[in-house]
């Protein structure tokens, strides 16, 4: 099984040279794409000679900040390209453990389409996350699990493998979420094309170092979409058909 972990950055000068370093050394057989969106503090460049020294390490140049989702996409569409039987996502700034990504791969191995790293699932938890921010979680997995209709319980988390055969049957061009909502974007595809999906459980840390991305608007996009897709889901099971505002 070839590996590609893929990294999105926006200004991780501080935090990705400490993630690639566990990364390298927790799960060597993995190659890695960092897709950085020109950050202004040069996380790029530091990227670049990061790769330099390791051939394993490659690094995905993109115009300017067009947010987490976009960045993904781009990343698995080069990993594809390139081969690769299993692709990963996780964040630069730690808070995805990479001593914790054989949990993940062991689970594709089991035979999973995706394998999600789970909070929210018994062995499962946070350290040092605001209260705030695990509620926030919490009723959101809990709004979406319900509106969707899906068992997961995490379904925002961004701590993730996918079998290259998942992705390629998703129609990644039409996926536009940014933020969250692309986590559960993603995830509701999969589901839909009944697709096996395990969760396993994650500790996810606080980042220690540099600024968090996410705000407000990234919250509110999630909410209202999950309403939507999951009234569209609703309209097709009772009149047999497509609603008109379905993707
Ligand atoms: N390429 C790219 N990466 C991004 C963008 N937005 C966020 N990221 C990266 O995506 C990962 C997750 O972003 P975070 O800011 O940690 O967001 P978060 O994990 O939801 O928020 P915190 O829990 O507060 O850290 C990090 O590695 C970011 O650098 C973007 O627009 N482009
Ligand atoms: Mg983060």
């Amino acid at each position: 099984m070839r590996v590609l972990t893929i990294i999105p950055t926006y200004n991780e000068l501080e935090s990705l040279p400490k993630t690639l370093g566990r990364l390298r050394a927790a799960v060597p057989a993995s190659d890695v794409l960092v897709v950085d969106d020109n950050s202004p503090d040069g996380t790029g460049q530091l990227a670049d000679s990061i790769a330099a020294e390791d051939s394993q390490v490659h690094v995905l140049h993109r115009k300017g900040k067009e947010g987490l989702g976009a960045a993904y996409i781009a990343g698995f569409k080069w990993g594809m390209a390139a081969g690769y039987d299993v692709l990963v996502e996780m964040d630069a700034d730690g808070s995805h453990q990479p001593e914790q990504l054989p949990l993940l791969l062991d689970a594709i191995n089991d035979g999973a389409d995706l394998a999600m790293g789970s909070r929210w699932v018994p062995g499962g938890g946070t350290v040092n996350w605001p209260l705030y921010r695990q509620a926030i979680s919490r009723t959101g997995s809990t709004y979406a699990r319900i509106m969707l209709g899906l068992k997961i319980k995490d379904i925002t988390g961004g701590y993730r493998a996918f079998r290259r055969s998942t992705l390629e049957a998703l129609k990644l061009d039409q996926v536009e979420s940014v933020g969250y909502g692309f986590q559960v974007d993603l995830a509701w595809r999969v589901a839909k094309l009944g697709l096996k999906i395990v969760e396993r459980p994650i500790t996810f840390v606080e980042r220690e170092l540099g600024a968090s991305k996410m705000s407000g608007n990234i919250v509110v996009e999630a909410m209202i979409n999950v309403t939507k897709w999951g009234l569209a889901a609703r309209w097709a099971s009772l009149t047999g058909k497509k609603a008109p505002a379905s993707k």
